[in-house]
């Protein structure tokens, strides 16, 4: 079925061929929301399963995410026309002083994967930049990576300068990366924490739903 095949091209990571069978769906009359949950995201969603299990690893998950954005580039056009709405609004982004992004673009396709509207503002990126990007998308969740231990604190400070500027309660934090524990996440005053990006995008999910 095409659908299925959708699904299993993208775990392959067969970007070309997912972006020929969504083209193809579609012409078949499947809606666009059928084809994003029942072959993308479903794909996604077993690639991220078997990335927490550690049945794949990251140059699997990356090439799927290729496959999973070609996909969406045939049909964000569809669905942007059909009106479906996004579950929700993420602000995501590796903190000031660090530059790793592999984790953080892993979570951005999990968030994606899950139905988010995501805004990437990128790496090393400074607390005043956070408080300004959430005044401008007004962010259901934001997600802080962090993969060095001299700048896992500064998550802290983003909170802090999230709290100063009195946007506390209009967004949900939920920080992640390497160094970051559970209780490092409740001792800076986080939302919640996870350890990778599979169970960031379910907690995402889970903690905008209430
Ligand atoms: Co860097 N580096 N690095 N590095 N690097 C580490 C992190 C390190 C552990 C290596 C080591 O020494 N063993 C070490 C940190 C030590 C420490 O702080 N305790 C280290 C160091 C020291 C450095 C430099 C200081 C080295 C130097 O210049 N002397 C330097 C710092 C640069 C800087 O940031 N200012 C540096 C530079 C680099 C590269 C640029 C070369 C490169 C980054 C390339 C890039 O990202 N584009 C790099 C890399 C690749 C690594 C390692 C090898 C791999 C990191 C990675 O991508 N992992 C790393 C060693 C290691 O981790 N084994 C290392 C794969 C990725 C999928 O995992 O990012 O953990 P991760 O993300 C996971 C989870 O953590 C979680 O989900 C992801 C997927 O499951 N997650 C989140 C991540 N963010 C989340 C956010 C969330 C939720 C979950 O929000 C809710």
């Amino acid at each position: 079925m095409n659908l299925e095949n959708i699904s299993l091209s993208l775990q392959k990571g067969k970007a070309k061929d997912v972006k020929v069978l969504v083209q193809e769906a579609l012409d078949n009359n499947v809606t666009p929301k059928t084809i994003l949950n029942e072959g993308l995201i479903k794909g996604m969603g077993i690639i991220g399963t078997k990335f927490k299990n550690n049945e794949v690893f990251v140059p699997e998950v990356l090439v799927a995410a290729r496959a999973m954005n070609a996909g969406l580039e045939i049909l964000r056009p569809v669905l942007v026309q059909e009106g479906v709405k996004p579950i929700g609004k993420a602000l995501i982004c590796t903190v000031q002083g660090d530059l790793h992004d592999i984790g953080k673009n892993l979570v951005k396709i999990m968030l994606e994967g899950q139905g988010f509207d995501c805004v990437d503002l990128g790496v090393d990126v400074s607390a005043d930049t956070i408080v300004s990007a959430i005044k401008e998308h007004n962010p259901n969740v934001l997600c802080l990576s962090a993969l060095l231990t001299t700048t896992m604190d500064y998550q802290k400070i983003i909170i802090e300068a999230i709290e100063e500027a009195g946007l506390r309660d209009k967004v949900k934090i939920l920080v992640g990366g390497a160094p970051v524990t559970d209780s490092f996440a409740q001792k800076i005053g986080a939302d919640g924490y996870s350890a990778d990006a599979a169970s960031a995008s379910e907690l995402a999910v889970k903690i905008i739903a209430g």
